[in-house]
């Protein structure tokens, strides 16, 4: 490929709902402008952008692929992204990668909810948006009506680029809101003067940059359809990345206002790690979106804030899975890097370390969990590094070790997202792994004043034990963890086994004392105790203080909290009754209620242990229709009913400083 301006550049993303056709239509867009022999199929598997082994297995985009073309001169970058739900990440990866987002809508299925996350998706970043209406020929004779849906989800500034039969005339609209764009083209126009037909695209393209015109195209990819016009709008009206300023703020004030900056090529280097990728046999790719400046093949530069110093060895430019290298890459460029072990999601490379970073992507946090463990327990090793990898590549996914109960939990944001990633697993890296639901991390805590005592005496021959310990708990404020103080008047417990006392004491509270939870939130002060000259020691003091806060925790109406998390649904508005009622019997407060369009959003704050399957719930009271997000807000005490049944199953094992 010809080295092209940045001016001639057009980054472009297809998002939308699942099975709206988006990879066939990248397909059919390539083929046209001649990069391809032949459109790829889904369906055939020979797709260029779905091109991992899972992905045509599973016939549904997962992963968002790139590939390029040129189209009247200009030089189209195009992000293919999956549209199912459970994929959501990559929408985000696509969106920070692209300067026009196509949102496509299926013209059988009109706006659904990934839609709508789509849209949102371009919305936080600011970009410009396009409406692209696929699968035409399966509703020709609705259009209008596809339309309207998509004029009451999005607003009347989508406006038909080149309107279909039965599609009304929009001329005067675009004309108008087209101005609005240019002042001094507005005062003219107002005044009724000729405006030329260059003026007008010249206004449109700021326009729709701005936000102020969302054009919609009408395309059936499988037939071959306005797919050329839909060319035409990505070169003529969408943004170049000189359009765009990027943003920037400081590493340390994140949320502050971001400053904007031209994408300057003669600028110093300043780039962003959009997408990491870690390939079989390449190794790590790093993809990077150039913002301002040039990168060259072998320029050093530094991750911003840490300033560590990476080199860029060589520069590629992906088309699906191949890469081919190039010497170098200018403002907006999509380019790939390996060999550079060091660099993760979302880093800032610059020039130098003035501490400013582009403005973070925001993903969705993972909120369905399943444990795993090795099959094989010798493999422990190995499935920490192999989950690190998938991890790192993708942000929508975490391996955790939960802290309470002990168990490696692999979290997504679905069941199918955490299968998909676990075949991942046994497919790339070989580790198969045995999955069970994840244990609630429940908390305990006290909810009274109580003294405790022991007396820890043990005369065996030789040397005896002796250590004894009064103390008192009291409930402290959420949050608090231990409190500790020392009450002790006179020299009745040297302070040289305080130490030891408060390590018995946060053993015990580890352990729990009603369900095997991890106490938090108490004061614990030591009031009194005795000690022995000869025959006290700090092991034996450690078993005093164990056992006598044990002693007081269960004189003190210990109790259990749960986890609560803040759930929100979107849904059909027809699904509403079904979702609420629901999330009544499942213990959870709804918040607040918000109607878009036809689909509605549902807040609420339900306990963890009614959420773990919430993934199910809504897709079969929505028939798959409704989505969902979850996260942690805080811990409540649990009702008298589930404390119960969580005590009984209860199994404690004796106490382990016996
Ligand atoms: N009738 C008709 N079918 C189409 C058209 N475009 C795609 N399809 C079919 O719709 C199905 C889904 O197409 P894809 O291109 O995989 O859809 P997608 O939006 O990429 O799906 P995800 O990646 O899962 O979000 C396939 O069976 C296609 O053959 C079209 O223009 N007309
Ligand atoms: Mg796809």
């Amino acid at each position: 490929m010809s080295k092209r301006a940045p001016a001639d550049l057009r980054n472009t993303a297809l998002v939308g709902h699942g099975d709206a056709g988006k990879t066939t239509l990248a397909e059919r867009m390539l083929f046209k402008a001649g990069a391809t022999s032949r459109p790829g199929s889904v369906k055939d598997r020979t797709s260029l952008f779905d091109y991992e082994p899972d992905e045509k297995e599973r016939g549904h985009s997962i992963d968002a692929a790139l590939a390029h073309f040129e189209w009247k001169g200009k030089d189209v970058n195009l992000v293919d992204c999956p549209g199912y739900p459970d994929y959501f990440g990559e929408t985000v990866t696509g969106v920070a990668a692209a300067d026009l987002v196509l949102v496509c809508v299926n013209a059988h299925a009109g706006v659904l909810v990934g839609t709508l996350r789509a849209w949102n998706a371009a919305e936080a970043r600011q970009r410009a948006k396009a409406i692209v209406v696929t699968k035409t020929d399966l509703e020709s004779k609705r259009l209008g009506a596809v339309l309207d849906d998509v004029r009451a989800a999005f607003g009347p500034r989508c406006l038909p680029y080149f309107a279909p039969p039965g599609v009304g005339d929009y001329r005067k609209a675009w004309t108008e809101a087209a101005v609005e764009a240019d002042d001094a083209l507005m005062l003219r126009y107002l005044e009724g003067a000729e405006i030329t037909e260059d003026e007008l695209l010249g206004a449109a393209r700021k326009a729709v940059a701005k936000g102020l015109i969302t054009p919609v195209v009408f395309v059936s990819a499988e037939q071959d359809d306005g797919v050329d016009r839909l060319l035409d709008l990505i070169v003529t009206l969408g943004p170049s990345p000189l359009d765009v300023p990027r943003r920037l703020v400081k590493a340390s004030e994140p949320d502050a206002p971001p400053e904007l900056i031209a994408p300057d090529p003669a600028a110093p280097f300043r780039g962003t790690v959009y997408k990491v990728q870690i390939d079989k046999h390449v190794g790590r790719i790093v993809h990077v979106r150039v913002l301002t400046g040039t990168l060259r093949h072998g320029d050093s530069f530094v991750v911003v804030p840490s300033g560590r110093r990476e080199k860029a060895g060589h520069i590629f430019r992906p088309q699906g899975k191949e890469q081919k290298a190039i010497d170098s890459a200018g403002p907006g460029d999509l380019v790939a890097l390996s060999k550079v072990e060091a660099l993760h999601l979302g880093d800032t490379l610059a020039h130098e370390n003035d501490g400013r970073i582009a403005v973070p992507s925001r993903y969705p946090r993972p909120m369905f969990g399943l444990a795993i463990r090795p099959k094989n327990r010798a493999d422990e090793v190995k499935l920490a590094e192999a989950t690190h990898k998938l991890a790192e590549e993708s942000p929508t996914f975490t391996v955790k070790r939960d802290p309470t109960t002990g168990e490696l939990v692999a979290s997504g944001l679905s069941p199918l997202h955490v299968d998909v990633m676990l075949r991942r697993l046994k497919d790339r890296y070989g580790m198969e792994v045995e999955t069970h639901k994840p244990r609630v991390p429940y908390k305990e805590t006290i909810n009274a004043v109580a003294d405790g005592h022991y007396r820890h005496k043990k005369q065996s021959g030789g040397r005896g034990q002796f250590a004894e310990v009064f103390l008192r708990v009291e409930p402290a404020p959420p949050g608090a963890g231990l409190v500790w103080k020392w009450e002790v008047f006179g020299g009745s417990v040297p302070r040289n086994y305080e130490s030891a006392i408060e390590k018995g004491v946060r053993e015990a509270m580890a352990r729990g004392v009603i369900a095997g939870y991890p106490i938090e939130d108490v004061t614990v002060a030591i009031v009194d105790g005795k000690h022995h000259d000869v025959d006290s020691s700090d092991a034996a003091f450690k078993i005093a203080g164990s056992r006598a806060f044990r002693d007081a925790a269960l004189k003190a109406r210990p109790g259990l909290l749960e986890p609560i998390m803040e759930l929100e649904a979107t849904v059909p508005a027809e699904c509403l009754g079904d979702v609420s009622g629901d999330l009544n019997t499942r213990r959870a407060r709804i918040r607040g209620m918000d109607q878009h369009g036809e689909l509605q959003v549902i807040q609420a704050d339900i306990p963890l242990s009614e959420a773990q399957e919430y993934a199910r719930i809504i897709t079969s009271l929505t028939s798959g229709r409704g989505s969902y997000t979850l996260e942690p807000s805080r811990f409540e005490h649990a009702p008298a009913g589930v404390q119960q049944q969580i005590v009984a199953a209860w199994k404690p094992h004796k106490d382990e400083d016996e």
